[in-house]
C-alpha cells in the first residue's frame, strides 16, 4: 500500500456540474446508473489530463460510455483503485453502470445490508464502493438520485435534499426522486431503503422557513426517538443563536440502524445513526446515553455548515470540519447541562486517550502531513485535540471575535472545500493577531510539557511565575518549535479568595510562546498560591510543585470548577503514584490521611454541586494511572486502586449511606442536568458501599436493581453486584437481566459489557463463551465493541494476563475482523499498539502478537497501516 502526502495535493483535472444516480435495488444485487456532466477545470496545471476516477475492486462494470457512444475497454484503464480515462474533450456526460452486491458488503462502507434494510457510510472513501467517481471532498456536484425497489419490502426509500417525484411500476416495485439543491462531494451522498417506521415534528427556522423533522427507525424502536427528536430542534434553535446558522433545506431526516462502524453521519438532509446515538428510553437507556444523544444529533446537525456548507479540500483537513464541530458540540452541551461537569468529562477523554494516543506510535499532528489510510486517521486528536485547538482560539480572541471569525469563515467559504489555514485564517483577520505560531497546534504531533514554579518578593510585592515548555519527540517528528500556549491564571489569597489582577479581572490569560518565559504580577500584597490552566486553556501536561495541603486548599476554595476536581485529580495521583512504588517495592500500602479528609470535607459540603461531587469523589481510572506511568505495571496500578477505594470506603461508610439514602427519591425519571447529577452521586456512593463487600450493601443494591424504573439505575446495581464477590446474586441477576431485555439490542450490548468488564479471574473464557451465545453477532460492531473492546480496554488485568491469553484472543479477532470489516479491525488493534509501554515480559507477547497479524496473509490497508506504524 502506498503512502499518500499533503504535499502531492493537486486540484481535479475535472470538475462535476450534475450527478444524476439510479439505484436498482435487488436481493442479490444493485445495480448502479451514473450520469455525470464533467467539464474540465481550468485551475488545472495540466490541459491534457485523462479523468481519474476512483472505484473499489467489487464493482463490476457493465457499461460506460461518454456522450452516448459505448467505451470499449481499449478506451479506458482499470488499475487497482481507480479507473483512468484519456483523450476527453473539455464538457462531456459520462453513463457508467456498475453491479454491486450490498448483502455481501460486511465492510459497512459504501452501500450494504443492516437487518434487512439499505443503507449507506460513504465518509470517507465509501462511494467509490458504488460507482467509479471522483471520490474526493473537492469534486461537489448537483446530486438527483432515483431509488427503485419492491415497494412491500422497500416501502420507504430516502436519499439527499428533497422528494422530487414518485411512482410504481407493475411489477410491484415502485420508485423514489430525490434532488439535493446544495452542491456536495460524494462523501455526502445517503441512500436509505427498507420498512421502516418515523416520527414527524416541524421547526420554523428564525428567518421564516419551515422545516420538517423525521426521525426513521424499525417499528419496535418508534418509541425511542423523541428524545432525539427535542435534542434535535434544540440543537437547530441553538445554532442560530450562538453561531447565527439557519437550516437550509425544508427537510431534515435523521435515520437509526443497528449495523454501523461510526457513531452517525452528517450526510446532506439525511442523517444515519447509529441506534446507539439515536434511541433513547429511560427504560432502555442510561444517563450517559441520553447525554450522547444529545450530543451526537447535536454534532451531525452543526455538520450542515460545518462540514457541509463550508467542506474540507482534502482528508488531511479532516480537523476543519471535525475539530470545529465537537467544539461547536460541546459548547452545546454545556449550554444544555452543566458546563463544568461537560468539560470535566471531555478533558477526562483527551487525558486517557488522546494524550495515550500523542505517546504511541500512531501520533500525528491534528492535521497530518500524511496517511496509508484516512479511516486510520478518525482519531482522537483529529476531534478531541482538534476541538481544543479552535477552543484555544476561542480562548484568545475572546467569544464576540471569535463569532466573527466563524462569520467571516461561512461566507467567505460557503460553497467551497477549504482548509484548516483558510480557518486560521478568518480569525486572523477578524482580530488582527498573526497566527503563524498558533498553527503549529495543527502541523506538530505530541502533548506539549509545562512546568511552572512560582517566586515571591514580599518587598515588592510582586509574584513571578516562571514557565518552560517542551514536546517530546513523536515516531513522525523528532523536533518542535515553541507552541503559542494560553495559560489562564489567578491567584488566591490565604483565605481563598481571587487577588484582583490587571484590569479587576481575577482570571488572566498568559500567552507562553517561548521556551522560557517568565510572567510577572505587580501588588500582589501576599504570596498567592496560583491556579493554573483554569478550565484546561489548553491540551498540554502542565506541572506546578504543589504541597497536598495547597492542592486540598485548592479543592475548597478554587473559583474555578475545573480547577477545583482537578486540584483532587492530582491530590490522588500524587498519592496513587507513590503507592504504586510502594507496591513494587513489597512496602505495606498506607493511604494518606488528606484524601480521605479531603473526600470527607467534599462529601459533607452541602453546598456543593451534586455532579461535582460525584465527579471529583471519582479516583482516577486505570487508564489514566496508565497514560501518566512511564512504564505500566498493571498489576500494581489495579491493586493500588482498589486499596485506595476500599480504604476510602471503609473510612467514610455511614457519609457515603446517608448520601445514597438523601438521594434515593422516587421522583419519575427524567434526564435533566440535576436528576442526573443525584443519581451519579447517589451510584457512587452505593459503588463506596459495595466496595466494603457487606451483605447489607449488597441487599441494597439487589433492591435497587429490582425496584429501579430507570436504566441507570438498575445498570448501575447491575454492574456492582456483577463485578462483586458475590457470586450466587451475580449469575441470578445476570441471567434475570438478560430474561427481560433480550429482545433490546442495545441493554444486551450493555449485558455483554458488564460481564466483558468483570476484573474476576476467568474473564476471557466467560467472553469466549459469551462471543458463542445468541445474543452476540460478530458482525455487527456495536457486538464487537461490547464484547471484545470493553475487554481489551476495560479489563486491564484480564486481558494483560501475563500468560498472554489475552494479548492472543485479540490478535484472533483481528485476523478474522481484517477480511471482514477492516475498520473495526484496525480500531481493534489499538491496546496491543502501546507494547511498548509495559514491561518487557507483558511487552514481548503483545509484540509477537502484533507479528502474528502481519505474518497471517493478506492485510488491508486499515489494518497494514497501524501495524507497520507499531512495529517500527
Ligand atoms: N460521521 C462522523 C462524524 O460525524 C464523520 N463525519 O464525526
Ligand atoms: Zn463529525
Amino acid at each position: 500500500p502506498s503512502v499518500i502526502y499533503l504535499k502531492d495535493y493537486e486540484v481535479p483535472a475535472f470538475r462535476v456540474e450534475q450527478t444524476e444516480l439510479r439505484f436498482e435495488l435487488e436481493e442479490e444485487q444493485t445495480l448502479v446508473r451514473s450520469q455525470v456532466r464533467y467539464v474540465r477545470n481550468p485551475d488545472s496545471a495540466n490541459r491534457q489530463h485523462p479523468l481519474v476516477l476512483d472505484g473499489h475492486e467489487t464493482l463490476e462494470l457493465q457499461r460506460l460510455s461518454i456522450d452516448g457512444e459505448v467505451l470499449s475497454d481499449k478506451d479506458y484503464r482499470r488499475s487497482g483503485e481507480q479507473l483512468l480515462i484519456p483523450n476527453l474533450p473539455d464538457h462531456f456526460t459520462l453513463e457508467c453502470i456498475t453491479r454491486i452486491e450490498p448483502q455481501n458488503n460486511t465492510a459497512l462502507e459504501g452501500l450494504y445490508k443492516s437487518d434487512g434494510m439499505f443503507c449507506t457510510q460513504c465518509e470517507a472513501e465509501g462511494f467509490r464502493r458504488i460507482t467509479f467517481y471522483q471520490d474526493r471532498p473537492d469534486v461537489m456536484a448537483l446530486f438527483e438520485t432515483t431509488i427503485v425497489a419492491d415497494k412491500l419490502r422497500y416501502p420507504v426509500l430516502l436519499s439527499n435534499g428533497n422528494m422530487v417525484d414518485a411512482g410504481e411500476e407493475d411489477d410491484g416495485r415502485h420508485w423514489v426522486k430525490w434532488q439535493d439543491p446544495f452542491p456536495k462531494p460524494a462523501y455526502l451522498f445517503a441512500l436509505v431503503g427498507g420498512d421502516l417506521q418515523f416520527i414527524e415534528d416541524r421547526y420554523t427556522t428564525s428567518s421564516g422557513r419551515h422545516v420538517v423533522l423525521k426521525i426513521f427507525a424499525e417499528a419496535k424502536d418508534l418509541d425511542k426517538l423523541e428524545y432525539a427528536m427535542n435534542s434535535l430542534k434544540h440543537s437547530m434553535r441553538w445554532d442560530e443563536q450562538v453561531y447565527g446558522r439557519e437550516y437550509d433545506l425544508d427537510i431534515f431526516m435523521i435515520v437509526a440502524v443497528d449495523f454501523f462502524n461510526m457513531g452517525a453521519m452528517e450526510n446532506k438532509g439525511l442523517n444515519i445513526f447509529n441506534t446507539s446515538c439515536v434511541l433513547a428510553h429511560p427504560e432502555t437507556t442510561v444517563d450517559a446515553g441520553f447525554q450522547r444523544v444529545e450530543g451526537v444529533v447535536a454534532h451531525e446537525y452543526f455538520h450542515n455548515w460545518s462540514g457541509n456548507r463550508v467542506t474540507c479540500r482534502d482528508w488531511f483537513q479532516l480537523s476543519l470540519k471535525e475539530g470545529f464541530t465537537v467544539f461547536r458540540d460541546s459548547q452545546f452541551s454545556a449550554d444544555m447541562n452543566s458546563a463544568t461537569v461537560k468539560r470535566i468529562e471531555d478533558v477526562t477523554l483527551l487525558r486517557t486517550a488522546q494524550f495515550a494516543e500523542d505517546a504511541g506510535p500512531m501520533a500525528h499532528p491534528v492535521r497530518p502531513a500524511s496517511f496509508i489510510e484516512i479511516s486510520n486517521f478518525y482519531t482522537l486528536t483529529v476531534y478531541e485535540k482538534g476541538c481544543e485547538v479552535v477552543r484555544m482560539l476561542h480562548t484568545l480572541l475572546g467569544a464576540q471575535t471569535f463569532r466573527k471569525g466563524s462569520d467571516l469563515y461561512f461566507d467567505r467559504h460557503d460553497g467551497q472545500a477549504v482548509t484548516t489555514d483558510d480557518f486560521v485564517q478568518a480569525m486572523a483577520d477578524v482580530s488582527g493577531r498573526d497566527m503563524s505560531r498558533f498553527k503549529l497546534w495543527y502541523s506538530q504531533s505530541g502533548t506539549p510539557q509545562v512546568s511552572v514554579t512560582g517566586e515571591y518578593d514580599a518587598q515588592n510585592q510582586r509574584y513571578t511565575l516562571h514557565m518552560h515548555q517542551r514536546c517530546p519527540a513523536t515516531p513522525d517528528m523528532a523536533t518542535k518549535q515553541p507552541f503559542l500556549i494560553p495559560v489562564a491564571v489567578g491567584l488566591l489569597d490565604p483565605q481563598g479568595a481571587d487577588i484582583p489582577l490587571q484590569g479587576g479581572e481575577t482570571t488572566e490569560v498568559l500567552e507562553l510562546i517561548a521556551t522560557e518565559q517568565s510572567f510577572v504580577f505587580e501588588n500582589i500584597p501576599v504570596e498567592p498560591i496560583p491556579s493554573l490552566l483554569r478550565g484546561f486553556s489548553a491540551p498540554v501536561k502542565l506541572k506546578f510543585p504543589y504541597s497536598r495541603e495547597q492542592l486540598v486548599f485548592l479543592m475548597q476554595h478554587d473559583s474555578d470548577g475545573f480547577n477545583r476536581w482537578d486540584a483532587a485529580q492530582q491530590l490522588a495521583v500524587g498519592i496513587m503514584s507513590e503507592l504504586i512504588a510502594d507496591h513494587q517495592q513489597g512496602r505495606e500500602l498506607i493511604l494518606d490521611q488528606a484524601l480521605v479528609d479531603a473526600y470527607q470535607q467534599v462529601l459533607s459540603d452541602t453546598e456543593l454541586d451534586k455532579a461535582m461531587v460525584a465527579k471529583v469523589l471519582t479516583l482516577p481510572s486505570e487508564a489514566y494511572l496508565s497514560e501518566l506511568a512511564e512504564v505500566i505495571d498493571v498489576d500494581g496500578i489495579y491493586r493500588v486502586r482498589r486499596f485506595v477505594r476500599d480504604s476510602i470506603a471503609n473510612q467514610l461508610e455511614t457519609l457515603f449511606l446517608r448520601i445514597y439514602q438523601d438521594n434515593n427519591s422516587a421522583e419519575p425519571y427524567s434526564p435533566d442536568a440535576a436528576s442526573v447529577a443525584r443519581r451519579s452521586l447517589k451510584n457512587l456512593a452505593l459503588a463506596y458501599l459495595m466496595a466494603t463487600e457487606k451483605q447489607e450493601y449488597l441487599q441494597l443494591a439487589l433492591q435497587q436493581y429490582r425496584q429501579a424504573d430507570n436504566m441507570t439505575d438498575s445498570q448501575a446495581a447491575l454492574t456492582l453486584i456483577v463485578h462483586s464477590g458475590f457470586a450466587q446474586q451475580a449469575s441470578e441477576v445476570l441471567d434475570d437481566f438478560y430474561q427481560r431485555w433480550q429482545n433490546e439490542s442495545l441493554v444486551v450490548n450493555q449485558w455483554l459489557a458488564v460481564q466483558a468488564s468483570d476484573p474476576k479471574e476467568g474473564a476471557l473464557a466467560r467472553v469466549q463463551a459469551l462471543q458463542q451465545h445468541p445474543a452476540y453477532d460478530g458482525a455487527n460492531p456495536n457486538k464487537i465493541r461490547s464484547l471484545i473492546s470493553i475487554f481489551c480496554a476495560q479489563n486491564m488485568l484480564n486481558f494483560h494476563n501475563t500468560d498472554g491469553s489475552g494479548y492472543r484472543f485479540l490478535a484472533d479477532q483481528i485476523i478474522v475482523l481484517n477480511k471482514q470489516n477492516p475498520q473495526i479491525a484496525s480500531r481493534l488493534l489499538t491496546p496491543l499498539t502501546r507494547w511498548k509501554r509495559y514491561p518487557q515480559e507483558r511487552s514481548a507477547l503483545m509484540k509477537a502478537e502484533l507479528e502474528r497479524i502481519r505474518n497471517s496473509g493478506d492485510l488491508s490497508r486499515d489494518v497494514f497501516e497501524v501495524l507497520s506504524k507499531s512495529l517500527v
